[in-house]
């Protein structure tokens, strides 16, 4: 690495709901560490990835997606993309080409260009249209911010992410490294099984029924034979959604535990005994606590 300056820095991912900001992430961290589902607000506050290019150690954070927020969680949400986005040297803003300058991106655009911030531009989910169709695209946000750079990709096939990666580790400013090089996540263990049986809630329910569910690791155990015994809560806003979550006979939530504990064996590199227990809590999407179990901040207590 001789003559190669050392570098690092944030990169906060921001974008419109669904923008695909989680698959971006996983694919430049080369790791599942954030959730991903096709329904929009699938992520709830800040997921740091750590990852090393050349003598640059790049810091990526994704964000929940920014949208008009009404309940007190969407906009403890919110908030924590707009600040991630500003604890940031550099913000990245990702737009889904298919659905292009819609009403959401157009509020996030015009924050943006006010902000005095360094932003660039990744065109998303490139792999769904033809190339003529993202110069329109491309010319009407630019006409809106001046980003630094544009980018074109496609964070589900890797079109284009590793030029990009390319650019940011060179844009950094020269420092030294703030996190061990060999992490690749801050993300606790307890929060991880949390978000991986979310996950499965977001991909095998529908309506309104992730939207009313929040998980919390209770109890995570390691057992003498190496494996690990995890107990969570799945918070519903009503009953009916608890009926839901459960299925007929239990089979629904069963079939949520099985796919989360298949999916946490590899992250926690052991095996994983996961236990569910579905509560119904009328206003957990209201309550501080519920909010501060996942990380983020009471939206209607000034910080300190
Ligand atoms: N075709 C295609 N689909 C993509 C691409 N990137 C993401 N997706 C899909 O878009 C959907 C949303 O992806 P996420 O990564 O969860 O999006 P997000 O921006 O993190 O969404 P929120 O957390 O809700 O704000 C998922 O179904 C992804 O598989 C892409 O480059 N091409
Ligand atoms: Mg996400």
């Amino acid at each position: 690495m001789s003559g190669a300056a050392s570098r690092c820095g944030f990169v906060a991912l921001v974008g419109a709901p669904n923008a695909g900001k989680s698959t971006l992430l996983n694919r430049m961290a080369g790791a599942k560490l954030s959730i991903v589902s096709p329904k929009a607000q699938t992520t709830r506050f800040r997921v740091l990835g750590i990852l090393l290019r050349g003598p640059a150690q790049i810091l990526l954070v994704d964000t929940p997606g920014i949208f008009a927020p009404r309940r007190k969680l969407d906009r403890a949400m919110v908030n924590a993309a707009w600040t991630g986005s500003e604890d940031a040297d550099l913000t990245l803003l990702l737009v889904d080409a298919r659905t292009g300058l819609t009403e959401q991106v157009g509020v996030i655009l015009d924050r943006l260009q006010n902000s005095g911030r360094r932003v660039w531009l990744a065109l998303n989910k490139v792999d769904t249209l033809a190339r003529e169709k993202l110069l329109p695209l491309t010319a009407s946000l630019t006409e809106r911010v001046a980003f630094e750079q544009v980018f074109m990709i496609s964070a589900a096939n890797g079109d284009g992410v590793a030029d990009l990666l390319d650019a940011v580790a060179a844009a950094l400013p020269e420092g030294p490294h703030l996190y061990p090089d060999d992490e690749i996540t801050d993300l606790p263990d307890r929060l991880l099984a949390a978000e991986i049986v979310r996950e499965q809630i977001f991909l095998q329910t529908h309506e309104e029924v992730p939207y009313g569910t929040t998980v919390e690791t209770e109890s995570f155990a390691e057992r003498p034979d190496g494996s690990v015994r995890i107990d969570a809560t799945i918070y519903v806003a009503r009953s009916g959604q608890k009926a839901i979550l459960i299925g007929e006979g239990g089979a629904r939530v069963r079939e949520i535990g099985a796919k989360a504990r298949a999916h946490l064996g590899q992250p926690l590199e052991r095996p994983v005994h996961l236990f569910l227990n579905v509560k119904e809590r009328s206003g957990w999407d209201e309550e501080g606590a519920r909010l501060r179990a996942i990380g983020l901040d009471d939206p209607d207590r000034r910080q300190p």
